[in-house]
């Protein structure tokens, strides 16, 4: 048997397997490279007698053509084998139904946060932050409450140690006190957070959140403190009126202290806030003490002003018809859902601040 045909009959066996586009170039390579078996053949041309040549070389071409064209056809028919295999495999079926995308909702105490931070903004108070984890310098003395007092006690106040210097804030307080004596005069500002007390029942839980505003300056006095609060209300509630009225009262860092109550009348079973005969209790507030303006190297008899601390939880079920309380802090992801708000709607005084 000739060469040839020796050639032919290994390589057809070999092109006849199950053969990936490696295992045909490599026998491209074999048969046509520089020392392949067929271009070995041709070379040995030159050296065959005349009247066997032209036999040779037909027959030489003959097995070159057809082992191109069966090389050809196997790359064509692995491509396709390729491409059946990735459109199995990365085929869409764009009957499927679609992945739910939930979308979170804004917890009403924070949706109240951004409302009453969005108010106070456009009168000129600047928000303020601090830690949860204070002192009792801090939260009590520089308030120019003493030792004995009555709001110190283990049973309001949670102390994270025995000797009681370090507690959770009872109040937002502490965040102006930082505020003065990290700055000058004048202060105008606001503190929204969370605060905590020894206190559970129906209507107290151990957390809760309170904003407090203080705005010290040359001259104010008690008159901006109504107009604030006045402004504040008005805006909060959403209403051209408001019955307002001041009782006095006590607060061992402010004098003349009071507590500010709204009107408001239920009418068919629904609260209306601003007017009627009913009076709601929504604040505390008075003029800071000296005391505490001392405490945090400011001069009283320069600088005067008012501060207010108001209850933020009360104030998001007033607005908002919630009746529960403890439903605000148990987490319950369908009451969220419920009473939520849209977390790309966000309040402003001339977008509106709640829908
Ligand atoms: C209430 C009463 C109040 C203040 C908070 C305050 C803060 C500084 C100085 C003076 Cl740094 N006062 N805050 C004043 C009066 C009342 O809160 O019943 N809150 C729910």
């Amino acid at each position: 048997m000739s060469d040839i045909k020796k050639i032919r009959d290994e390589y057809l066996v070999k092109l006849n397997q199950d053969l990936d586009i490696n295992n045909i170039n490599q026998i491209k390579t074999e048969l046509f490279g520089k020392s392949g078996k067929i271009s070995n053949e041709f070379k040995k041309m030159g050296s065959i007698s005349a009247e066997e040549r032209k036999k040779f070389a037909s027959d030489l071409n003959t097995i070159k053509e057809e082992f191109l064209n069966i090389i050809s056809k196997k790359i064509q028919e692995i491509e396709i084998k390729d491409i059946n295999l990735k459109l199995q495999n990365e085929k869409v079926d764009v009957t499927l139904p679609e992945r739910s995308f939930g979308q979170g909702k804004i917890h009403p105490v924070s949706q109240v946060i951004d409302e009453i931070s969005s108010i106070f903004s456009e009168i000129g108070f600047s928000v303020e932050e601090g830690p949860d984890v204070e002192n009792e310098h801090n939260n009590f003395t520089a308030l120019n409450t003493p030792d004995n007092h009555p709001a110190r006690d283990m049973h309001d106040t949670f102390y994270l140690d025995k000797e009681k210097k370090f507690l959770l804030r009872t109040h937002t307080s502490p965040v102006q006190v930082r505020t003065m004596l990290n700055g000058k005069p004048p202060f105008k500002i606001i503190a929204p957070g969370r605060t905590y007390r020894s206190d559970s029942d129906q209507t107290h839980s151990p957390m809760f959140h309170q904003v407090e505003g203080l705005h010290i300056d040359k001259n104010i006095n008690m008159g901006h403190l109504k107009g604030c609060l006045d402004y504040f209300i008005k805006e909060f509630f959403e209403v051209k009126k408001i019955k307002m009225r001041f009782r006095p009262s006590h607060f061992p860092f402010t004098e003349p202290s009071a507590e500010v109550d709204i009107g408001y009348e239920i009418k068919d079973g629904k609260i209306i806030i601003g007017e009627g005969n009913k009076w709601l209790e929504i604040l505390g507030c008075g003029m800071v003490h000296p005391n505490v303006l001392k405490n945090v190297k400011v001069d009283p008899n320069k600088y005067q002003g008012y501060a207010f601390g108001i209850g933020i939880d009360r104030l998001a079920m007033l607005k908002y018809g919630i009746n529960d309380l403890r439903a605000f802090f148990e987490t319950d992801y369908r009451w969220l859902n419920h009473f939520g708000f849209d977390p790309l709607d966000v309040p402003s005084s001339y977008r509106g601040l709640s829908r």
